[in-house]
């Protein structure tokens, strides 16, 4: 920028009714600089002017007349406002840009706070139809060096369209990449509950003392009930454990290492030049095992959460490093009932906003805690922005929930057709046993909450004294609006496979993770941004409709009352990780 910089003070006469706010600028500045970037001026669109408006002055030919017309309607705007020079102040300069907008151009940079004020005070005159910053655009983020990052294609911008092959359509995904310009990536704290953590170079530095809330030893397959180590020893079952009638129901299966996948999404080491990339490499994982061997016991979960939002449990130390997020990629087919409800209400109480998978069963109602008043329910999309052939969807996510990509698999009558090649980030290797660091790709609405809790820790970062509802409300307010088709239908009990979302299906709209961090520092002011849906039309579409009318006929697998029961009786389902326990994984071969 070559703009000359003017000495400060005397353009901070110039907002008369703002004097005190701008006197402590230098202050104020110093204190942000490390928090939010510098508005250069605001961008600001009146509204188009009634035809009949007998404020404008008459006389000189049509477009004399017209730019008179609008020069007094700036003027307007400006003198209300108090940023006019009417009273012999210097004057902010307005420039032209895009249609109908001008740049109000103080000549100095503005602080969050003061921009967001100005901009309420502009907000406030009913001419004016939206106030943005003007924000420096930087050149976007140089590729992570982590050699996995091009395969991430669940971190990258939001981009294609149906002219684009469908491995360069990204019209679902979240746009991590576009909002790390926004990020400060300041310390945040993630409770991931789950089956605890094991040892990877791609978390090395990022995890706290976490605690092990697994009660019952047979489950918890580290030779004893709770403890303060919240390492993962491995959840596979064995032909050996469905002998015990605690494993009934259950079902043989490898380990699922589900817990250090969904903290390695959240705050995996990035541009060390190793494996992955994650969301937030400022953020620390609270690993808070309470799944072990075929699921989690209410009571763990319950415990698990209320020490992970600081509250205390009995037996347990206090949790010295209490979350604000706490993410849960796991459920139950049960209705939240009261003991799952009141935790939830205790946490938000304290203004920790829990995050949980929307449930992988293609169902019409979400799993619990999903189906939790007051939980951010995650419903899994694919690349392309509508529903993947596997989630669960509909119920409390209308009310509190949203969408985010979990990739799409060979499913459904549509299968291979539509699928994408799932989402990369950090396993371990050992079948049963914790071995080998390692790298896999994933499908689940598991994968798609964590980026909900990432994008709420990026929040938190920029403005730490974001409320539960504003965080809940801004990650709503600032969601895409889902996409649309002429092709494929909305999501229904009739139509549960791949489908078109709605707000009453699939929530707000789909995670927008740079908007959401934009709210984050404008919580009071912030507007979103006028975007149309996407229109989903392309030869795939085609390809997948001769296959067959619709991806999957109506669901009968239904929500039971609390107590249990249903498809997976009276356990809980372990982790949603179908994905990683009974998918074929392509492993990524290690890095040599
Ligand atoms: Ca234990
Ligand atoms: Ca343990
Ligand atoms: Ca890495």
């Amino acid at each position: 920028m070559t703009r000359p910089q003017r000495p400060a003070l005397p353009a901070l006469s110039l907002v008369g009714a703002l004097v005190s706010a701008l006197l402590a600028w230098p202050l104020q500045a110093q204190a942000e600089a490390s928090d939010a970037p510098p508005a250069r001026g605001l961008i600001v669109r009146l509204k188009q002017p009634l035809p009949n408006d007998s404020l404008y002055p008459r006389g000189g030919g049509a477009r004399t007349r017209e730019a008179r017309q609008e020069s007094v309607r700036w003027q307007r705007v400006l003198g209300a406002a108090g940023l006019s020079g009417a009273s012999g102040r210097a004057e902010p300069r307005l420039r032209p840009v895009g249609r109908d907008q001008q740049l109000i151009d103080f000549e100095r940079p503005l602080s969050r706070r003061e921009a967001a004020s100005l901009r309420d005070k502009l907000m406030s005159r009913p001419e004016v139809e939206w106030v943005e910053p003007n924000l420096r655009e930087r050149r976007l983020q140089t590729t992570p060096s982590d050699p996995l990052f091009t395969q991430q294609w669940w971190l990258q911008p939001a981009s294609g369209s149906n002219a684009n092959v469908l491995e360069a359509r990204l019209r679902g995904v979240s746009g991590f990449q576009t909002a790390w310009q926004r990020a400060n990536h300041a310390p945040s704290v993630v409770a991931v509950l789950d089956t605890g953590i094991t040892s990877h170079p791609d978390l090395a530095g990022r995890v706290l003392p976490g605690h092990d809330f697994v009660s019952v030893v047979e489950y918890a397959n580290d030779g004893d009930g709770r403890d303060a180590d919240a390492s993962d020893p491995g959840d596979y079952v064995s032909t050996t454990d469905l002998a015990s009638d605690l494993f009934a129901g259950c079902v043989v299966e490898r380990s699922s290492w589900h817990g250090t996948i969904v903290a390695g999404m959240v705050v995996a080491n990035t541009g060390n030049g190793t494996g992955g990339a994650g969301i937030h490499w400022g953020a620390s994982l609270l690993p808070v095992r309470v799944a072990g061997k075929c699921g989690a016991d209410v009571p763990d979960i319950i415990d698990g959460m209320r020490w992970a939002a600081g509250l205390a449990v009995a037996g347990v130390a206090p949790n010295p490093n209490p979350a604000r997020i706490v993410n849960i990629s796991f459920g139950g087919n049960a209705a939240c009932g009261p003991a799952y409800q009141s935790a939830v209400d205790e946490l938000r109480a304290v203004g920790v906003v829990v995050v949980a998978a929307a449930g992988n069963e293609w169902a019409s109602q979400p799993t619990r805690p999903a189906s939790c008043s007051g939980v951010v329910g995650v419903v899994g999309l694919n690349r392309d922005g509508f529903k993947t052939n596997y989630s669960s969807f509909g119920g409390q996510i209308a009310v509190s929930g949203m969408a985010a990509v979990a990739g799409d698999d060979d499913d459904g009558a549509w299968g291979s057709v539509l699928s994408d090649s799932g989402l990369v980030t950090l396993t371990n290797l050992g079948g049963s046993v914790p071995a080998a660091s390692g790298y896999a790709r994933l499908y689940g609405t598991s994968f798609a909450a964590p980026q909900v809790a990432g994008t709420i820790a990026h929040m938190l970062s920029l403005n730490p004294a974001l409320s539960f509802d504003q965080i809940v409300q801004g990650l709503r307010a600032s969601a895409r609006p889902h996409v649309t088709s002429p092709k494929i239908a909305e999501c229904s009990d009739a139509n549960p496979g791949r489908c078109i979302c709605t707000t009453a299906s699939c929530g707000a709209g789909i995670l927008d993770a740079d908007q959401a961090m934009l709210y984050a520092t404008m919580p009071d002011s912030y507007v979103a941004p006028r975007r149309l849906p996407e229109v989903i039309d392309n030869i795939d579409l085609d390809k997948a409709l001769a296959l067959a009318p619709q991806d999957r006929p109506a669901n009968a697998v239904q929500v039971t009352d609390s107590s249990g029961g249903g498809a997976f009786g009276g356990f809980w389902l372990l982790a949603l990780a179908f994905a990683a326990s009974t998918l074929p994984l392509l492993r990524t071969p290690r890095r040599r």
